[in-house]
């Protein structure tokens, strides 16, 4: 298949085309290079050393001689050049991941939610625009997010995306019916995938785009198959208080003797997935689209349940070091409970890596191997949910007074 990936150059886009291209597929890469340019709004920048994408794909035809084509494009900006793109270049298939992906990030000021907003919810209705007004029958897989559902506790499993619920009808007979499960997002950034599941439910009603919709976790490790072939095809590890995300930040706190930064008690249950599985879920995903007609394909990409006070234990307990319990940023539940129905891609095969058995190896490997590079005072997460919880984030674990929290 000829593949566009959208947003390629990121966490999971990366590895993913490799893994595609390694399939065989001609992969294209669309991104405008928006991560890169945050990491130096940040002032900070990948624990793994991260060449261009340029250099990453050159690496990519020496290692194996197979060409991933790079376009500089902003779908969110950019829509003529995106729909001229899509015109020419006809792909069977489309992966979209080009979002700012980061919930700490999309709450820092009111900037960064103008910012998040018209960036994720424009690139999204910008290709569904383009894919149909140039009549372009692509499969459309879109990186969604568990975080649609919300994490509240309701005592029975999240179906995958659709909820049968009975409806009393005005003659007293009860009429069954699926709905989207109904969003509850907990972050700006959150909104905006409840806000594409709208956008996706649109277009496949009135113009029968194929779409699918993977519901994912959170991701941890770093390398895939692909990625470990050279050292300049390494993909990126994020650890910084707006980009890290929990588990790989507990990895290289704990490699580096820093407190483990757990939120409040730590009582939230998020579910999560290996960086290697989510590759291979996407692979699933493409060889198995939806008919045209069909409603948009839900699939909640995500392989087991943690708690997070319970992570912190596991990697101190594996690789040594504290746990701090700080005040958290954050608006959200302090306790809450997780079930998730993942069948779809069981069924198709999906063969899951555990957390224990691959923690050990991410420690050693990835951690421990580029500590030096990290910079401990971009550790603290100080993007705040709402100004009354910013001054309870003046501190750092280790005791030392914060310059900003804003
Ligand atoms: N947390 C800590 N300590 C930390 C960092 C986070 O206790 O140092 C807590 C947070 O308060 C939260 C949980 O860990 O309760 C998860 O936070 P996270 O930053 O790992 O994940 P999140 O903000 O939910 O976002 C990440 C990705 C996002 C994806 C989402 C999947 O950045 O792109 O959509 O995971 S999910 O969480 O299932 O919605």
């Amino acid at each position: 298949m000829k593949i566009a990936v959208l947003g390629g150059d990121g966490f999971v886009g990366w590895p993913t085309s490799l893994h595609l291209s390694e399939q065989g597929h001609e992969i294209h890469i669309l991104d405008n290079l928006s991560r890169r340019w945050i990491d130096t709004e940040l002032g900070v920048q990948s624990l793994t050393p991260m060449d261009s994408i340029q250099e990453r794909t050159r690496i990519w035809h020496q290692e194996t001689g197979r060409r991933i084509h790079f376009h500089l494009i902003d779908l969110a900006r950019d829509y003529e050049v995106l729909k001229s793109w899509l015109a020419e270049n006809r792909p069977d298939a489309i992966v979209h991941f080009a979002e700012q992906r980061a919930a700490p990030y999309s709450m820092k000021s009111d900037r960064h939610k103008n910012y998040t907003v018209n960036n994720n919810v424009n690139a999204t209705h910008n290709l569904l625009n383009a894919m149909v007004e140039i009549g372009l029958d692509a499969h459309l897989v879109h990186l969604g997010t568990m975080g649609v559902y919300g994490y509240s506790t309701v005592g029975a499993e999240i179906p995958e995306g659709y909820l049968p619920v009975g409806i009393e009808t005005m003659s007293g007979e009860t009429v069954s019916q699926e709905i989207l499960y109904p969003s509850n997002p907990g972050s700006i950034y959150h909104m905006t995938k409840c806000l594409d599941q709208q956008l996706f439910q649109f277009y496949a009603k009135n113009d029968g785009v194929r779409i699918t919709d993977l519901h994912q976790g959170i991701v941890w490790g770093t390398h895939t198959e692909q990625t470990r072939r050279h050292d300049q095809l390494v993909n990126r590890f994020d650890y910084d208080g707006d980009y890290g995300t929990v588990l790989n930040r507990f990895l290289i706190q704990a490699a580096i003797g820093y407190p483990l930064t757990v939120h409040g008690v730590g009582g939230q249950t998020r579910a999560f997935i290996h960086i290697q599985d989510s590759v291979r879920c996407i692979e699933l995903a493409l060889n198995n689209a939806p008919k045209k007609g069909d409603r948009v394909k839900i699939f909640n990409q995500m392989t087991e349940t943690h708690r997070v006070r319970d992570l912190a234990e596991l990697v101190a307990r594996i690789a040594g070091g504290t746990v701090a319990y700080l005040p958290n940023p954050r608006k959200e539940a302090a306790e809450n409970d997780l079930v998730v129905k993942n069948d779809q891609f069981r069924a198709l095969g999906l063969n899951a890596i555990t957390l224990e058995a691959g923690l050990l190896s991410e420690v050693m490997d990835v951690a421990k191997k580029y500590a030096y590079r990290v910079d401990r005072s971009r550790i603290p997460a100080v993007s705040a949910w709402t100004k009354d919880i910013a001054p309870t984030l003046e501190h750092d674990p280790e005791g030392r007074r914060l310059k900003s929290v804003s």
